[in-house]
């Protein structure tokens, strides 16, 4: 029996358990990075593990998310994230080189190896035929110690890709026909590879926006096959030497297959406020727009640019649209400048944003009120752009900067014949805003510089044998990162003061809720399906536990989020019965027995609803090391047991 792409991956770097569908498998990893709304947390928990220096092949620091520096905070975590990387043997590309997946992708991605990253749309990396995880802080902390990454053996999905796209319809359209199909939940668990005749007429940037949009299906990660397209694109970035072919074998065995015809697909748009709710642009019809983002890690390569500019050439932005642009890195910026495509650009009326995340993560070009932005990011989830009651639309460069000059949605089909946009045949490589770490020698010498705005973190105490609590928070399925822990340019800059943070916790579904969990001693969320979607970030689970969340119980969880809350100390569990989620309300008091013997033991829990007078039937999905840590109070205190 053949192996998939995935699978020849994972072969070559478990370490522990076996490569079956569903069991718990450790892999050996080979990179990782952050990013710096993550990594200021990820490198305090580094110093907490006491390693010398990192044990991977690469690591690399990016700062590209809290770029707005109007106060101290932001500019002290870049010195921080700079001072420790340096000490501790970790590249640190600097604010301004650009977004983390955009340029490691150019620079340090390999096929064939593993990378973990403190940022949910790290398997960005999978469009080079790389085995990339989103991960909480924590793991990617003890990946760089030189630990095993622990995961679900995902089941294996097969997306064909037949034929070849139309004029003006891009890789932005497969994944959002992909999301379309599958849902945001449809991918948890799985592993999406991408095969089939239209791959080879993906350049790598294009394959890694359909592979960074995997994140919004909830799937494990996503792969292309590395081919002759990806030994094209790393000699461009004049890294031959890490090129091998990777492709999956004819007889290889998947799960699950589904075919996206090429041909026929038009330009797709996600309406609000979820990346799965697709239809065409021509369903939606001309709708009114007021603001245009263009760029984030799904879409700011140098061809995405390069089509923008042509679409922009010699026109003017429709006068009720704002239009910004944001290059995804140092390189796609600077080639645009030396080849005049951002003369085009500026020339139209386009607002020209620094290289980084910018407007997909809230940091400034907040919509006005009830505004319609169409933007080529990866998320549209309520209350993100900053402004609550905004319409976001995501969609493709093309799509978005034809409309911006027309000031509706239009579909770019429209327009006449589509140049033959190459990928140049060398990139422009200057990396002096990447800082190489100090050599072993000197780095005790490096100081490691902390701000004021650093805080400690939450840990946890060790699982208590039974917990009365109380039901602080009742929310529906589909619960995001952002719900929880939202980010934007007024709370991000508080990425390692979690007490400040804690106040803007679910303010987006009851700003009550920070206050009344802090008043309950042992507080527990009630969720649905997918409950922590979209971010890696851990701050999700961190500030919960600083407010006294014990336990978090739904339908089911997002895989990021349950681990980051295993990680953190605080409980996961599912309902045996979804529909006892009815028979659990807000406020509800709670008595939970022996919980440490059961999990101990691997039995039931009982879960009493004091205040209903029923039990309820709950479970949890905790192999051996997450049962330890769970019971330990959390990875800390786990691994500070087995040193
Ligand atoms: C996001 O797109 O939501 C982020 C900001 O990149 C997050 C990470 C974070 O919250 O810092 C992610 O996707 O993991
Ligand atoms: Fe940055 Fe947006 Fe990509 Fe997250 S999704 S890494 S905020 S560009």
């Amino acid at each position: 029996m053949g192996y998939t792409i995935a699978e020849k991956i994972i072969k070559k770097h478990i370490v522990s358990g076996e490569m079956r569908r569903g069991a718990k498998i450790a892999l050996k990893i080979d990179q990782t990075l952050t990013q710096d709304a993550t990594g200021t947390m990820a490198y305090l928990q580094f110093e907490a593990l006491g390693v010398d220096r990192v044990k991977t092949e690469k690591s690399v620091a990016y700062i590209d998310h809290n770029t707005l520096q109007s106060g101290f905070m932001n500019a002290d975590d870049h010195k921080y994230i700079g001072s420790v990387a340096k000490k501790h043997g970790i590249y640190f590309s600097r604010p301004g080189n650009g977004i983390c997946h955009q340029v490691h992708l150019e620079r340090f991605g390999k096929p064939g190896k593993t990378l973990i990253g403190s940022d949910s749309h790290t398997p960005t990396g999978g469009g080079i035929g790389m085995l990339a995880c989103g991960a909480g802080g924590f793991d990617v902390a003890c990946a760089m110690a030189g630990k095993p990454y622990y995961i679900t053996m995902p089941q294996m999905v097969r997306v064909n890709l037949n034929g070849s796209l139309k004029p003006w319809v891009s890789a932005k359209d497969i994944i959002l026909k992909v999301l379309q199909i599958m849902t945001v939940k449809g991918g948890v668990g799985k592993i999406i590879e991408y095969g089939g005749e239209g791959v080879s007429s993906l350049s790598v940037p294009e394959r890694a926006t359909i592979t960074n949009m995997g994140a919004e299906l909830g799937a494990t990660t996503s792969i292309f096959p590395s081919d002759e397209v990806t030994h094209e694109f790393l000699r461009a970035q004049g890294r031959e030497e890490d090129w091998v072919s990777l492709l999956a074998d004819n007889d290889a065995v998947y799960d699950e297959v589904i075919n996206v015809d090429l041909d026929s697909l038009v330009p797709m748009v996600a309406c609000p406020h979820s990346p799965d709710n697709v239809k065409s642009v021509d369903e939606v019809g001309s709708l009114k727009v007021d603001q245009v983002c263009i760029g984030s890690c799904t879409n700011s390569s140098l061809t995405d640019m390069m089509k923008v500019a042509h679409i922009l050439r010699g026109k003017k932005v429709h006068p009720d649209v704002s239009l910004s642009i944001a290059p995804g890195s140092k390189q796609v910026l600077t080639m645009l400048a030396r080849n005049g495509m951002l003369a085009d650009m500026i020339d139209a009326g386009a607002r020209i944003l620094e290289s980084a995340c910018g407007p997909c993560i809230g940091m400034g070009q907040s919509p006005n009120s009830k505004g319609v932005s169409l933007r080529t990011f990866n998320r549209n989830f309520l209350g993100r752009s900053g402004t609550k009651d905004a319409q976001i639309y995501l969609i493709s460069p093309e799509v978005a900067a034809y409309s911006a000059l027309n000031g509706v949605l239009s579909n770019p089909t429209e327009l006449e014949n589509m140049p033959n946009f190459k990928m140049p045949e060398f990139f422009m490589v200057n990396d002096n805003m990447i800082e190489p770490p100090a050599s072993v020698e000197e780095a005790s010498e490096v100081e490691v510089f902390r701000g004021p705005n650093i805080k400690p973190f939450p840990v946890a105490d060790k699982l208590p044998d039974s917990i009365e609590a109380e039901v602080v928070l009742k929310v529906d399925d589909n619960i995001t990162t952002d719900h929880i822990m939202p980010a934007g340019s007024k709370i991000l800059p508080y990425r390692s003061n979690i007490p400040y943070l804690s106040k803007f916790c679910f303010e987006v579904v009851d700003p009550t809720f920070a206050e009344r969990a802090k008043k309950v001693e042992n507080g527990v969320i009630v969720g649905g399906i997918n409950y922590g979607q979209g971010s890696s970030r851990e701050h999700a689970a961190l500030v919960p536990l600083y407010l006294g969340i014990k336990v978090v119980l739904t339908k089911s969880f997002a895989r990021i989020h349950e681990a980051n809350l295993i990680n953190t100390g605080i409980l996961p569990l599912t309902f045996v019965n979804e529909d006892d989620y009815s028979k659990i309300d807000q406020n509800d008091k709670l008595e939970i027995l022996n919980l440490r013997e059961a999990i101990r033991n691997n039995e039931p829990i009982v879960l009493v609803n004091k205040t209903k007078g029923i039990e309820i039937g709950v479970k949890y999905n905790l192999e051996d090391r997450d049962r330890d840590i769970i019971l330990a109070g959390g990875l800390l205190n786990y691994l500070k047991s087995t040193f």
